[in-house]
């Protein structure tokens, strides 16, 4: 194996018009402790949040764009004034810490339960079949409801529900969008042939079946400027019991009317999400040699894969996820290699403080084992 200069993770990149310090991006991460009963963000989600910002970007948790949009309990919204105010505590602290925050527009589609829903409503989807997984609500997990089928003028209102949400993400002081195009939620159920078995301008062949997305990236790109908007992408992922019969073709036609829009970025599970990148063959380094934006590629990277990655010209930048829950600091683990903290997956989703802003820096640690040494002393 050729080796590359560690340096390249820490330089900075041009993304869109905004420039970053590193090529590390804290990757989406849904941890379920918004507030409860407005779905707001709080003091302690800009906390964690701040605590992250030596990323080169953030991208924020999903944020459902309406309350159909939900689909487990205490995700945080960006529908309400409330939940604008809330998001607003997390810009802030990002941005006083110096860091960059895009926020991720999310609608579940069909991986919801009518405890979620407006008036207990069925959720809905491009087809109604029912997804062959779990959510959780209050209670625990539960499997998801069976959902019904959107009709074309829905579909429409859904589009105006991500328009206003980015209007929200403008007046909450975002630096861009990262539309959720991933991991089974309803673009990209509408996307898959396994999901979308519509026989209107939404369904059937690839050029109807990307219509979705694209009408939703034209939509907020009414309202933001296309180098401050990128969307994530799983092709081959089977999350949320999805499936195409034929991924590259469409990933590679979304990919170049992607570029003909000029957004700046797409943000790729490469493989199964949170599961094995040779899930199933995909050809990545085509992808991204189709796409005129930037790729920030995600997916089970070590500091060494992301090294070889960004010094072999496969990726411009690299999203780490679990490893940022345990590492706040990570940009200076990885610049140091030094150990990195396991994480706790007991805590990710739901809860307080713990396992989620009481992970410890080097700094931290550093001060601890000097107390000990103190205390041995004295
Ligand atoms: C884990 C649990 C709930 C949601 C995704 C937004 O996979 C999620 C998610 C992950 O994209």
């Amino acid at each position: 194996m050729m080796t590359h200069d560690p340096e390249i993770l820490f330089s900075p990149f041009r993304l869109g018009d905004l420039e970053l310090r590193n090529r590390i991006v804290m990757a989406p991460l849904t941890r379920n402790r918004a507030t409860r009963g407005t779905d707001a963000p709080n003091e302690l989600n800009a906390e964690y949040y701040r605590q992250r910002a030596c990323a080169g970007l953030i991208i924020s948790e999903a944020a459902q764009i309406s309350k159909q949009g939900q689909g487990y309990i205490w995700t945080p919204g960006i529908y309400s004034d409330a939940q604008v105010e809330g998001w607003k505590k997390v810009t802030c602290a990002v941005h006083d810490a110096g860091g960059k925050i895009f926020i991720q527009l999310w609608h579940v589609g069909r991986i919801s339960h009518r405890s979620l829903q407006p008036g207990g409503a069925a959720p809905v989807a491009p087809s109604a079949i029912r997804a062959r997984t779990k959510t959780f609500i209050e209670t625990g997990f539960v499997d998801v409801s069976e959902p019904r089928a959107l009709s074309i003028e829905e579909i429409g209102g859904v589009i105006q529900d991500y328009a206003k949400a980015a209007a929200n993400a403008k007046k909450a002081g975002f630096d861009g969008i990262e539309i959720h195009g991933a991991n089974g939620y309803l673009i990209d159920q509408f996307l898959k042939d396994g999901t979308n078995k519509r026989s209107d301008a939404y369904g059937g062949p690839v050029e109807n079946r990307a219509r979705f997305a694209l009408d939703v990236t034209d939509a907020i790109l009414r309202i933001w400027d296309r180098r401050r908007v990128g969307i994530r992408l799983a092709p081959v992922s089977p999350a949320n019991d999805i499936s195409d019969s034929d991924p590259a073709k469409v990933f590679f036609y979304l990919a170049d009317k992607l570029s003909a829009r000029g957004i700046a970025f797409i943000d790729v599970i490469e493989g199964a999400t949170g599961g094995a990148r040779d899930y199933a063959p995909f050809d990545y380094l085509g992808l991204r040699k189709a796409f005129s934006g930037a790729y920030i590629a995600n997916n089970d990277y070590t500091r060494e894969l992301a090294i070889e990655t960004l010094g072999e010209g496969r990726a411009d930048l690299i999203a780490f996820g679990k490893l940022f829950i345990s590492n706040p600091d990570l940009v200076e683990r990885l610049k140091l290699d030094t150990p990195l903290n396991p994480y706790d997956q007991a805590t990710f989703y739901g809860g307080d403080a713990r396992g989620y802003t009481d992970y410890p820096t080097l700094a931290h640690e550093a001060m601890r084992a000097a107390g000990r040494a103190g205390a041995g002393a004295g």
